[in-house]
């Protein structure tokens, strides 16, 4: 355990990318600003077949990995986690077991993890793969635990819950994505997953089997389920108090995908305090950017990400 996760550990500092369907929407949905920012689909029960011809609209023709990754490295990042599906089902890279793509969906029809993997790959970076384990709205097969409050599945197009087999959906998407996701682009050093939702210690400690089974090396984080990660996320909280390898990972707005009402920046002196405190209880810092719906960071991250590079190189990081 140790040996694998020694470069993570040294890493204290990512980027996080939040980027899909919801990024191209931008916080609204027929004109109308939307509840719920990147989960706006399950906020206002939109049908898939509606939602779904988002990426008929989304062709991200900014988009430049090697822009990306720079901006990273420049603000003294060391690794890079991207979704690479998130609750919404739409894979946001080439993927031949479904159909729901950004390849075969959308007119750019460009697979961004394969330049982002190649960029990361010339600037020293190391690459991780976020991936919603136990929420999708896309599959008719992940039940949801309504009605206790953690039910976040679609209902609304899939109301029969009783017919729902999660196993089927685990068979069917999400061990042929990710045997895609670990076969595709050549070292993933880590596989992020979020929401485990109703997945039993044996369906995570078989994902996680899985996983290790074709590499061997890949750190998992804690949202596998039931205790079986690497280490441990705190999500929009600096708490260090979490026993062994942890990462808190935040936002510098208040939504994790691209929202243009979002306004509410943090300054950039917040953010370097906050990379400061994660480093001094012995934590990674994993910081967000939601790329726009034509591939470029929003400005504010562009100008933040600068600012904390600044601040590296006079102090001795970057
Ligand atoms: C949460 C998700 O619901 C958010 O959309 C985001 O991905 C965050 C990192 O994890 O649980």
């Amino acid at each position: 355990k140790a040996d694998k996760l020694a470069w993570w550990t040294e890493s204290r500092f990512g980027l996080f990318v939040h980027w899909g369907l919801y990024s191209q929407a931008a916080g609204d949905w027929k004109g109308k600003p939307t509840r719920g920012g990147e989960h706006f689909m399950l906020y206002e029960q939109i049908p898939l077949a509606e939602y779904a011809k988002i990426a008929a609209t989304f062709n991200p023709t900014g988009f430049s990995a090697e822009e990306w990754v720079m901006a990273a490295k420049d603000a003294g990042m060391k690794y890079i986690v991207i979704t690479t599906k998130h609750h919404d089902g739409f894979a946001m890279f080439d993927s031949p077991s479904s159909d729901y793509n950004i390849v075969k969906k959308t007119p750019w029809g460009r697979d961004p993890l394969k330049e982002l993997a190649e960029a990361c790959r010339k600037h020293g970076l190391k690459l991780g793969f976020y991936y919603s384990l136990g929420r999708d709205w896309e599959d008719p097969d992940v039940p949801t635990n309504w009605p206790t409050k953690a039910g976040r599945s679609n209902y609304w197009d899939y109301p029969d819950e009783d017919s729902k087999d999660l196993n089927k959906y685990i068979a069917r998407k999400v061990k042929p994505q990710l045997r895609e996701l670990l076969t595709q682009y050549g070292e993933v050093d880590v596989i992020w997953f979020d929401t485990p939702e109703l997945f039993s210690k044996e369906q995570s400690a078989d994902i996680r089997e899985f996983i290790l089974d074709i590499q061997p090396n890949c750190i998992i984080n804690n949202r596998v389920g039931n205790n079986l990660g690497d280490y441990t996320v705190v999500e929009q909280s600096l708490a260090g108090s979490a026993k062994g390898d942890w990462e808190s990972c935040i936002t510098m707005s208040k939504n994790w995908g691209y929202n243009r009402h979002d306004k509410a920046w943090k300054s950039s002196t917040v953010l370097i305090r906050n990379i400061i405190e994660t480093a001094s209880q012995g934590g990674n810092l994993l910081l967000n950017v939601g790329p726009k719906g034509d591939g470029r960071f929003p400005k504010e991250s562009i100008e933040r990400l600068a600012a904390i590079g600044r601040w590296m190189k006079v102090n001795g990081e970057a």
